[in-house]
């Protein structure tokens, strides 16, 4: 088994309550087989109900961490999720300018609960030009770039948009649209849709954390980025599907949904 274990960095925020950021990304890498590192750039106090606080750690101990996982044990893939300042993100483009991996971007700016986590400027011109993949849902894809978001048409338009940033490729995710929960992926100059019934739930926590999650296991499985995201809907759209309804807020996705074959 040695050297042959894939492996996946997250760097994002932790959430006590284990439904959303680093918690949630290491029970998908271990769902889908693939080994979890993780550094942590801020700590939010949290359950299912609120956001209590948020604290970013410095820009040093980020930096240290990332350094310390990369030179012992590089991963085959990694993501970001809420990195928490502006310092943590210029630390993160710095590093990943290096970075011999792809990187898909969850570009967090907001908590579930609406509690800020990072403002879009930093984020946009600082670390979206260095990824593989960004994952805005439609709040994000309409403050990137800066238009409304409301159907499949302008979401297609926002991934131009957000594209001409200079990542390879955006995932425009329509879990919050009233009807059927489309997604659009601009890759390699070609449009790719994956759509799933809208589930009828309260219990979504975690989902765009557990999604970006989900495709960053799947490239460092080797899958090619449309299948990495077809198998990652799949999966996602199952975890809602049976999420176990803890907490007396809104609950964690189900992180036991079976990866598919
Ligand atoms: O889903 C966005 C997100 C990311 N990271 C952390 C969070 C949340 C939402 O609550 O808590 C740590």
């Amino acid at each position: 088994m040695a050297g042959r274990v894939p492996i996946a960095l997250t760097i994002a925020g932790s959430d006590p309550s284990g439904g959303a950021g680093i918690q949630a990304d290491l029970k998908t890498f271990h769902q889908f087989g693939v080994y979890g590192e993780a550094v942590i750039a801020t700590v939010t106090v949290q359950n299912t109900t609120r956001v209590e606080q948020v604290e970013s750690l410095s820009r040093q101990l980020v930096v240290s961490q990332i350094r310390a996982v990369l030179e012992d044990m590089p991963p085959a893939a990694a993501k970001t999720g809420a990195l928490g300042s502006e310092a943590n993100v210029h630390a993160v483009a710095e590093l990943a300018r290096e970075f011999a991996f792809p990187l898909v971007v969850d570009p967090v700016l907001m908590s579930t609960h609406g509690t800020p986590l990072l403002t879009e400027d930093a984020l946009r011109d600082e670390l979206l030009p260095l990824a593989t993949l960004i994952t805005p849902n439609l709040h994000e894809a309409a403050a990137l770039s800066g238009l409304e978001v409301r159907d499949v048409a302008t979401m297609r338009r926002a991934a131009e948009r957000i594209f001409g940033v200079g990542a390879k490729a955006v995932l425009v995710k329509g879990g919050h649209l009233p009807d059927a929960a489309v997604d659009v992926l601009l890759f390699d100059g070609q449009w790719f849709e994956f759509s799933a019934d809208r589930i009828n739930t309260r219990h979504t926590h975690g989902t765009g954390c557990a999604y970006s999650a989900a495709i960053t296991a799947g490239l460092a499985l080797g899958w090619d980025l449309p299948e990495a995201v077809r198998r990652a809907k799949q999966w996602i759209t199952d975890a809602i599907r049976t999420s176990p309804g803890l907490g007396s807020g809104d609950g964690p996705v189900n992180y036991f949904a079976e990866a598919p074959p």
